[in-house]
């Protein structure tokens, strides 16, 4: 497999959380988005999105979309990280819909613009209810963090790994204070402490 990536990316991240889980190796292509290395027409002919994560198969098939990228390494390597019960999957699933939805537009994209130099007068105007509509996120699932160990439950499944990937960076760039969510706090540490875990920095 080739993992095409930019390494502070949370999305790629996601991808390589799961293969360090997965005990899965593959060969990685970096791409620096703020050169707009995506944009090539060599690399949208590989994918007209013109974005990473892009896994490319050792079958010839390629995939896009971050969690569509781990529900089909889990499924295709039979993990509990998906589990096969139904309502959990659902349970599952409705936490990698959530976060493409409610929290990576705030959480992630709010500390690509303050880390990345990326700012303009329009995402400028659009900070505070970005910033609001992210901890709004935060807070729910540190509400949901006080009643279980994990999002989905009680045991470890692709819901952590996709919420892991942009939550525990959400202090980049000053916008979220982590301090104001002990549960997430406590969640984060635990995941950190799972003997394959991997650092954003790293592969
Ligand atoms: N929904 C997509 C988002 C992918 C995405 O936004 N990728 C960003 C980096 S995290 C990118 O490649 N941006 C470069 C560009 O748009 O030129 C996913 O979950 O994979």
């Amino acid at each position: 497999m080739i993992l095409h990536d930019f390494l502070p990316s949370g999305n790629g991240y996601k991808i390589r959380l799961t293969c360090a889980h997965l005990g899965l190796s593959y060969e990685l292509k970096e791409y620096d988005i703020t050169k707009g290395e995506t944009r090539t027409e060599a690399f949208l002919a590989l994918n007209p999105n013109g974005k990473i994560p892009f896994l490319q198969l050792d079958s010839g098939h390629s995939l896009s979309e971050s969690n569509a990228i781990i529900l089909y390494l889990a499924e295709t390597y039979h993990s509990d990280l998906l589990p096969s019960d139904p309502l959990q999957k659902a349970e599952v699933y409705k936490w990698l819909f959530w976060e493409q939805y409610s929290h990576e537009p705030n959480i992630a994209a709010v500390r690509f613009w303050l880390t990345h130099n990326a700012m303009t007068k329009l995402k400028e105007s659009m900070l505070p209810e970005r910033i609001a509509q992210g901890n709004a996120a935060l807070k729910l699932m540190d509400e949901q963090l006080a009643k279980h160990t994990f999002l989905a439950g009680d045991q470890l499944t692709l819901a952590d790994i996709c919420l892991f990937a942009y939550t525990h960076v959400a202090e980049e760039g000053g916008a979220y204070q982590l301090s104001h969510y002990p549960n997430i706090q406590r969640w984060i540490e635990s995941i950190q402490k799972q003997e394959w875990f991997i650092p954003i920095s790293q592969r």
